[in-house]
């Protein structure tokens, strides 16, 4: 099938089956291109809430798919990859949470989006990375145990007065960018503004004009003067930066940007699971209702 066969069945499909599809901004430019929306997790979340679809296909990774479930127990969530997981999310379980609960009984869990169902059932409040500094600061405790990105979690400690326990999860993707790929690509560009991930390492958060999620970035590569951007995140989102900014340039700092579990779906995944109406996610009811109130928490704030 043709790119475009696959587009028209794609949207053959989506009539008949009374569908939406989203997109993350990580996601493959064909992917990204026959979603009815694309976003961060955040944006993703809140547009699905109240979506008046029967099925939501998420192309994304897994705990994405199950954040839509959790706000939309009405509609049937579809994973667009069996296989798109997350391997930050699946850097804590539940047993390693409580006893970190244990060891700090007056913490607040505030939990990152990229965590599974069951940990954010075991959380007080979700953040993502575009709210974390709001989510943190409009918590009563002074201490915070944040889960599971240490790189995150120690950017908003640089932003907030808590005291933050940072659990040591770390996205693969993101860690890969060093200092040095940040000092050399601004030898190349040096009038460049340097944007980068809050996933990223302290010391490459340090060397960038602003860390933002990819949302943000999108918004101020709009609305900043600059021509030239240096960009400190998955390879995807150049694609919505390049669409948005046609008179801009965008570089990645460096190669290898690339997460292997986002790029797993194609158009052909997303046909294949709305055929069959295979990969869908399921959350238990009981998990579902105790996660859904930190997602909820965090979006009455946002
Ligand atoms: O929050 C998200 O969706 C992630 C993982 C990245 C971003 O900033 O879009």
């Amino acid at each position: 099938m043709n790119p475009k066969q696959a587009k028209e069945r794609i949207a053959k499909l989506k009539r008949e089956l009374n569908a939406i599809i989203v997109a993350h901004n990580y996601q493959r430019p064909e992917v990204q291109d026959i979603a009815d929306f694309t976003g961060d997790s955040l944006e993703l979340a809140q547009r699905c809430v109240g979506a008046d679809a029967e099925i939501i296909v998420l192309c994304g990774v897994r705990f994405m798919a199950e954040t839509a479930a959790i706000l939309n127990p009405a509609s049937t969530v579809l994973l667009s990859h069996p296989d798109a997981g997350c391997p930050l999310a699946d850097m804590i379980n539940v047993g390693e949470l409580k006893q970190w609960k244990e060891r700090y009984p007056k913490a607040t869990v505030v939990a990152y989006v990229n965590t599974t169902a069951a940990i954010k059932a075991e959380s007080n409040i979700c953040c993502t990375s575009a709210n974390g500094i709001e989510v943190v600061t409009s918590c009563l405790a002074k201490e915070i145990l944040f889960i599971p990105d240490q790189n995150l979690g120690h950017y908003i400690s640089t932003k907030t007065n808590k005291r933050m326990i940072l659990y040591p999860g770390f996205c693969d993707t993101h860690a890969k960018v060093t200092a040095e790929q940040v000092s050399l690509a601004k030898q190349r560009y040096p009038q460049a503004k340097v944007l980068v991930h809050p996933e990223c390492r302290p010391e490459v958060i340090n060397l960038a004009d602003a860390a933002l999620s990819t949302s943000q970035m999108l918004r101020y590569a709009k609305s900043c003067n600059e021509k030239t951007f240096l960009i400190g995140t998955e390879e995807g989102t150049l694609h919505p930066l390049r669409k948005q900014n046609p008179e801009k340039e965008f570089y990645l700092i460096s190669d290898g940007f690339i997460c292997p579990d986002m790029k797993k779906t194609t158009l052909e995944t997303v046909i294949e699971a709305m055929q069959t109406k295979s990969n869908v996610v399921i959350v238990p009811e009981e998990t579902r209702i105790k996660a859904k109130q930190a997602i909820d928490r965090m979006l009455a704030i946002t």
